[in-house]
């Protein structure tokens, strides 16, 4: 086995052996603890991508990795053959900390949004009527989702979608954020769900006005349609609650989580739901290899602990306060950023340049120079997504490295 020695050392190995399916910045981590990486030379970052917010808990959480350890010298998987002495407690762990009926383990957060589209066919057949092959689910402009060819399929973006048709049918597209657009197609008898990420992120942490989710849930109600909410980036308190869906007191049909549900150490999602909706789904109908290991079951039940044990969710929500003060005092000393956003610690900066300027990436650069490891997002947004366990002096320290790179930033 090869011995990684250097940065670019790693990097040749990817180029040479690994599909060029992302275009990564030029750093290469080494090891990673609590708001922390190193990257191999040993070089110490602030991570501000949180890996798309998957280590809210901050990386290698001592609590999270020692029940991987404890679980993992016991018993890893069974498949779902066989029952085990976690998923069962892990189960009733999650439905109680959500207020829901039933869950449904996946691995990825792709694979929890197709279970919840199974689900939202499954139930608009048996529950409301649609006849056979005809359900419709409603979609968003600028949704992201996962890369599976049926969720792309309701993507609008053409570096999700080209190249990899034909594409599911059932999927009509609306404006997000846009009520009137709801009405209109959630009228449809066929329409067995609507599919929303509360905050969407891969849009540029583009937030909808006060009101629209919960219009969205009243409309779903009134047109017997199921609000299929996909939290995978959002939930599990990075939004400031521990879901972005609490800020409106919305709560969905069908909660779809993923990332932070395992604080980063392996891939674990979860479709959250009431029995009229999850029983639609007999034996033998759906599932996954990995989905509801022993495993997975208590590193979630240990993740969440973390969260709730941590108060991170309160903690988010008054950091992100703070790290809005510190941008819009940046960006009133000067032009170059147009403005931040965002509710907790998802939150984005807009560079002010023409979309596909390579202004973003070369801030991130520099970024990395000084120690902080970003990433843009579409063209000229920066998404800013610190684990939220940093404390309010790092982030003041992220803040002043923010400021003296854009303060200084040569065009
Ligand atoms: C990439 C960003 C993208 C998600 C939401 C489901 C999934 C994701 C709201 C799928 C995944 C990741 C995937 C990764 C980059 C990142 C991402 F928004 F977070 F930045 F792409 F939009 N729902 N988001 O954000 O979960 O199958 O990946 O576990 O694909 O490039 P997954």
């Amino acid at each position: 086995m090869v011995d990684i020695v250097s940065s670019s050392q790693a990097i040749e190995l990817e180029e040479k052996y690994g599909a060029h399916n992302y275009h990564p910045l030029p750093v290469v981590l080494a090891r990673g603890e609590g708001v922390f990486l190193w990257d191999v030379e040993g070089k110490r970052y602030f991570d501000f991508l949180s890996a798309y917010s998957a280590v809210n808990q901050g990386h290698c959480h001592p609590r999270i990795i020692q029940a991987l350890i404890n679980q993992a010298k016991e018993l890893t998987l069974t498949s779902r053959a066989f029952y085990n002495d976690k998923l069962g407690v892990a189960e009733k762990y999650v439905c109680e900390t959500f207020g829901y009926q039933k869950a449904l383990f996946m691995n990825s957060g792709a694979e929890a949004n197709e279970t919840a589209i199974k689900l939202a066919r499954k139930w608009g057949y048996t529950k409301k009527g649609i006849p056979a092959n005809q359900a419709v689910i409603v979609a968003v402009k600028k949704n992201f989702h996962g890369r599976t060819t049926t969720i792309i399929s309701a993507s609008t973006d053409p570096s999700s979608q080209n190249g990899f048709g034909p594409f599911m049918p059932g999927f009509e597209i609306v404006e997000y954020d846009n009520v009137a657009a709801l009405e209109k197609a959630l009228v449809n008898p066929n329409v067995c769900g609507l599919w929303i990420e509360p905050i969407q992120g891969e849009a540029g942490v583009y937030m909808p006005a006060e009101g629209y989710l919960k219009a969205a849930e009243t409309l779903c109600r009134k047109h017997n349609v199921l609000l299929m909410m996909d939290e995978v980036q959002t939930g599990i308190a990075r939004t400031g609650k521990m879901l972005a869906s609490d800020y409106e007191g919305v709560r969905p049909d069908l909660l779809i989580l993923g990332k932070a549900l395992s604080g980063g150490v392996l891939p674990v999602s979860l479709v959250l739901a009431d029995d009229e909706v999850m029983l639609v789904i007999k034996p033998g109908e759906h599932g996954s290899t990995f989905g509801g290991s022993p495993l997975a079951s208590a590193v979630v039940m240990e993740a969440l602990q973390v969260i709730k044990d941590e108060k991170l969710a309160d903690a988010t929500y008054k950091l992100g306060i703070i790290f809005r003060e510190r941008m819009n005092n940046l960006i009133s000393k000067t032009h170059l950023i147009k403005l931040v956003r965002g509710k907790g610690l998802l939150n984005a900066i807009i560079v002010n340049d023409v979309p596909d300027s390579d202004t973003a990436w070369r801030l991130c650069e520099q970024f990395a120079e000084h120690g902080l490891l970003a990433k843009p997002t579409h063209g000229n947004i920066i998404r800013f997504a610190p684990p939220l366990v940093i404390t309010e002096d790092q982030l003041h320290e992220c803040c002043d490295i923010i400021d003296k790179v854009v303060l200084g930033f040569k065009k």
